[in-house]
């Protein structure tokens, strides 16, 4: 008989997860490093008990290393979707190295993470969730917070997380865990196809005893792959890309996750190719790089826009093609384009009728930086990229420094950001007219710098990512999230967290009493900015278009304990960012902004569809308008 060990099952997760290590290119270091939560009847006494059991046998043991020592942290967050950002963005930081995992009761604290959920498997980013459920055994049902259906017992909101985690498990019998557990870590490791991990545990099986094998409890080093291409795959792909005219990659995320950065400068350098980038994949090559021609898509720059429509070979690496990407498959219009994918993942390799190359980024880079030695794009091509890209830098200054007013364009906020922030700063944001403004404008020497969530674009991200993000990068870096006044308004609470952590962050505040982003997308589509500004009842008129609602958003941020400067225009901006560059705890930085702008130019579409038949002369407009532009649209085959 193996040798046994009699704990809950909740006391088992933890002890378990302070076993586990992952491991790419020899390096070692702890998988699931902390765990947030907010404890209600269906975990207090199951996983809060064995957090506390785990906290207390760590103080006693006198380790000084926590993570060494196998200890489990635990954070108590605000709200539970805030638990499942901030563990998103830390592990995003830890270039999906390292997770966190969350911990919430049954009922509402459970439902509140599937937005969580959703945002880390769109970004395809490891988190680790342990939802509570009712009691497997149903004696005292319908207990609190629990939802009955009439069809069946065999029913809880926690099955809401199937088709928005990559591995979704409920645990009704305690052993049943190891498979569950050994499964979680294998997605949570996973190169290709990650994200949220969700293993519901009704309450009363977190309490139950049983004896697990020691060996269960054993170090497991969980390695992280870097599939090499096959060689066919990769000679497909070469022979394309030594065919092309007129190439141009597309570095996504993965070029990120797989720590590719160095390879692929190499190999833009000696091939020439231009290299444009997406919010995820930014910073993947420095701006500065000769073969650097800055975002493309929707919200692209000039540069990479117009080498994209006249792109022959898309090299696209790491990327999942969103439709800001492709201007809803608008900008690469060739019509003999050819698309050569080098992705962790099939399903994303194959966009487009490409070239597959299914790969870590890495290795296929090595390859293809070796196969394609010798070969160079023409000269007078490597030319017209350098000097698009100089235009549009001049386009960048000019957003940068625009001297707006009464009050600033927030183009200006970000320059005077992306001017004072060193290479391993972090600028954080997720949603609202920034992420746009940011993409094309951003300067970024690393890809660490820049931290734009935008396959999610979800409200609220912001400061809960911040407080991820420090949490990955202890010391040093400055964190700075840009926060909307539309998006401070559905979670702001995380503030508190932060202040009770003592935790150094900078939040950047844009007030502009509304919605730049939806306001400017209804205009030009004809339905007149209704109902994007924060204004009271209007009596007169029956519609939000009285006065401003008369919140302060400054002293709501410092009533959760921030320390909160108001910026009177750009200069006092800039002065107070520089001051508090060093300033301990969360300091706010408050400045209102012009709500329409002036925004960078646009040179690419976003489709968003437009009412075909309408009472209104402007939406009429707009669908005419709407019509034209989709005629662009296209599928690659
Ligand atoms: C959770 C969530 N709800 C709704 C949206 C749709 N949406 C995108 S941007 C935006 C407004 C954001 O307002 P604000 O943060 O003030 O940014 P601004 O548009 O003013 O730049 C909304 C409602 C979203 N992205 N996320
Ligand atoms: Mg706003």
């Amino acid at each position: 008989m193996s040798e046994t060990i009699r704990l809950t099952t909740a006391q088992a997760i933890v002890k378990f997860l302070g076993a586990q290590w992952s491991e790419r290119d020899g390096v070692e270091q702890r998988l699931v490093t902390g765990m947030f939560g907010i404890f209600g009847h269906g975990n207090v006494c199951g996983v809060g008990q064995a957090l506390l059991q785990d906290q207390i046998s760590f103080e006693e043991s006198g380790a000084q290393d926590p993570l060494a020592a196998g200890h489990v942290p635990y954070y108590l967050i605000r709200n539970e979707q805030s638990g499942v950002h901030a563990a998103t963005a830390y592990a995003r930081t830890r270039n999906r190295l390292q997770v966190m995992s969350v911990t919430t009761s049954i009922g509402p604290g459970a439902t509140n993470m599937i937005t969580g959920a959703a945002l880390a498997t769109t970004n395809r980013i490891p988190v680790l969730l342990f939802p509570s459920d009712q009691f497997a055994n149903r004696i005292p049902d319908p207990v609190l917070q629990q939802l009955e259906s009439p069809q069946t017992l065999d029913t809880a909101v926690t099955d809401c997380f199937r088709p928005v985690s990559r591995f979704f498990d409920r645990i009704s019998r305690p052993e049943q865990l190891i498979p569950s557990l050994l499964n979680a870590m294998r997605v949570l490791t996973d190169p290709a196809d990650t994200g949220a991990v969700t293993i519901a545990v009704p309450q009363d099986v977190q309490a139950e005893a049983y004896d697990w094998p020691l060996a269960f409890f054993r170090k497991r080093v969980w390695h992280v792959g870097r599939p090499v291409p096959e060689p066919a795959a990769l000679a497909r792909a070469v022979e394309i890309i030594r065919s092309a005219k007129r190439p141009l990659v597309v570095a996504g995320g993965g070029v990120v996750y797989a720590d590719a950065s160095a390879l692929l400068r190499e190999f833009a350098s000696a091939t020439g190719i231009p290299v444009a980038d997406t919010h995820a994949g930014k910073g993947a090559i420095n701006w500065d790089h000769p073969s650097s021609v800055g975002a493309v898509g929707s919200t692209g720059s000039s540069a990479a826009n117009a080498l994209a429509r006249s792109a022959d070979v898309v090299l696209g690496i790491g990327t999942r093609y969103s439709d800001f990407t492709t201007a809803s498959h608008t900008i690469f219009a060739d019509p003999d384009v050819r698309f050569v994918n080098i992705n962790t993942l099939g399903f994303d390799a194959m966009k487009h009728g490409a070239t597959m190359v299914v790969a870590d980024a890495r290795a296929a880079l090595e390859g293809l930086t070796a196969a394609m030695s010798g070969w160079q794009v023409d000269a007078a091509y490597r030319q017209e990229a350098i000097d698009l890209d100089a235009a549009w830098q001049r386009e960048v200054d000019a957003c940068y420094h625009r001297d707006h007013g009464p009050l600033p364009a927030q183009t200006e906020v970000f320059g005077a950001l992306n001017e004072l922030m060193g290479p391993q700063d972090v600028v954080i944001n997720a949603a609202g007219s920034m992420p746009g403004d940011l993409q094309c404008l951003w300067r970024a020497t690393t890809p660490v710098q820049y931290h734009v969530e935008y396959a999610f674009s979800c409200m609220g991200y912001e400061i809960p990512a911040a407080i991820g993000a420090r949490l990955a990068l202890p010391g040093g870096n400055r964190v700075v999230a840009i926060v909307g006044d539309g998006t401070y308004q559905m979670l702001p609470m995380e503030i508190a967290t932060a202040v009770s952590e003592g935790l150094d962050l900078t939040l950047v505040l844009l007030q502009n009493h509304g919605f730049a982003s939806i306001g400017a997308l209804s205009e030009s589509r004809g339905s007149q900015r209704f109902g994007t500004k924060y204004r009271m009842r209007n009596a007169a008129t029956g519609r939000l278009d009285g006065a401003d609602v008369p919140f302060d958003l400054a002293a709501n941020a410092a009533s959760w304990g921030a320390n909160v400067l108001r910026c009177n225009g750009i200069a006092d901006f800039r002065a107070k960012f520089t001051e508090t560059a060093d300033s301990p705890g969360v300091t706010v930085l408050y400045i209102e902004t012009d709500l329409t702008g002036p925004n960078p130019p646009g040179t690419a579409w976003w489709d968003v569809p437009v009412a075909q038949v309408s009472d209104l002369e402007s939406t009429r407009t707009a669908y005419i308008e709407h019509v034209e532009a989709k005629k662009a649209q296209r599928f690659y085959l």
